[in-house]
């Protein structure tokens, strides 16, 4: 244990949360980095007890995307990716398995990138490419992400190597061959900023309506909630899981965070960057993760709640430092310090799962 009362500079939270995931009846779950990446949670007993002590699902950040589990046509690298699997079990925590199908140009594997061949040529290679992976992982987890990130900022699908090659079939055929082997675990379409982006969740809502016309097999909606202080507001976010709730499909928050700047707000344009996480910030962070969990407490009734989780451990872990920050600052948007501590920001979550006040005292 690494004695969550002591010590860090946000103290004010108030009572120490004994057991994060033990609040809910649903997964309460981190992404983490593996092996080589920077802040692994291999050999790093203070992190490691912080997902054990918290946490009941894990998801890998990297590890599990398509270029690290096919890196070639006929080359499938299970080795780290069982190992993550392992240390889930062995330490009694689901996996969520992140992602079947992603156009990220990290991430799509180069023989994709120059694959020749015509739509069902295209079809049949990606079907064989669901189809080995979730024949590897098949009732050894419990979720999926299938399709990452397919709609548009702003609405339409997104132009990416998929679409280009496929149209939009390539997304519904993802669940169907991921069902035709895996029977059982849920399988999520994950995204952001569909919770703030009315033009994109109205895509993903014709994308669901189309589904369930079509009898795709699809058992809920990932909303990624790479949110902010300020933004979207809490009706606007509660608004977006009713389109999932009302079609009957499981809501997951699959990438929950929040980081105390806001690159796009007009303060933080002018110049007032918070450079410091200030007792009265991290409160502040304290309610908005509250009120955030409320949400979808309120918003969510309990058999389509697919669960909560994090997008990293600790504070200087989070991607947004590199990816949104351009390095330029710190920022302070996870629920643990850097040392493992915890955060006003973990109360928060548990008092959103508790039903209590959301304050920032
Ligand atoms: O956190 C991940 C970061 O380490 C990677 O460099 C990046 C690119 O693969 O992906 C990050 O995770 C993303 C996730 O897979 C999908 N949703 C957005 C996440 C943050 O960019």
């Amino acid at each position: 244990m690494t004695g969550f009362d002591s010590g860090s500079s946000e103290k004010a939270s108030g009572t120490a949360v004994s057991r994060l995931s033990r609040l809910a009846k649903f997964p309460v779950g981190v992404s983490l980095s593996y092996g080589n990446e920077a802040f692994s949670y291999n050999n790093n007993p203070a992190q490691q007890a912080a997902i054990k002590t918290h946490f009941s699902q894990l998801t890998a950040g990297n590890i599990m995307k398509m270029s690290y589990l096919h890196p070639a046509r006929d080359t499938y690298n299970f080795t780290q990716a069982d190992d993550f699997l392992k240390f889930a079990k062995d330490n009694g925590k689901t996996l969520h398995a992140h992602t079947l199908i992603w156009h990220s140009d990290y991430q799509v594997p180069a023989f994709m990138k120059n694959y020749q061949g015509d739509k069902a040529a295209w079809l049949a290679m990606l079907k064989t490419h669901v189809q080995t992976i979730a024949t590897h992982f098949s009732g050894k987890v419990a979720s999926w992400d299938v399709v990452n990130e397919a709609i548009n900022d702003g609405g339409g699908y997104r132009n990416s190597i998929f679409y280009q090659k496929t149209g939009a079939d390539y997304i519904e055929q993802a669940f169907i061959n991921a069902r035709a082997i895996d029977k059982k675990a849920d399988l999520y379409y994950n995204d952001y900023n569909i919770e703030a982006d009315t033009a994109k969740l109205q895509t993903l809502t014709n994308m669901l309506d189309g589904f369930k016309a079509r009898s795709v097999p699809i058992s809920g909606v990932g909303f990624q909630m790479h949110i902010f202080m300020d933004y979207p507001s809490v009706s606007t976010i509660s608004a977006a899981f009713k389109r999932a709730v009302d079609r009957n499909l499981k809501v997951k928050i699959s990438e929950l965070d929040i980081p105390i700047n806001n690159p796009f707000s007009a303060q933080y344009k002018a110049g007032d960057i918070k450079r410091e996480l200030t007792p009265a910030l991290a409160l502040a962070q304290k309610k908005r993760y509250c009120e955030v969990v409320k949400a979808y407490m309120d918003t969510v009734p309990a058999k389509l709640r697919g669960g909560v989780t994090v997008w990293g451990v600790s504070d200087p872990s989070s991607w947004l430092i590199a990816d949104l920050f351009k390095n330029a600052h710190a920022d302070w948007p996870l629920l643990f310090d850097g040392g493992y501590q915890q955060k006003p920001a973990l109360r928060g979550v548990a008092d959103g799962l508790s039903g209590k006040a959301c304050t920032n005292t």
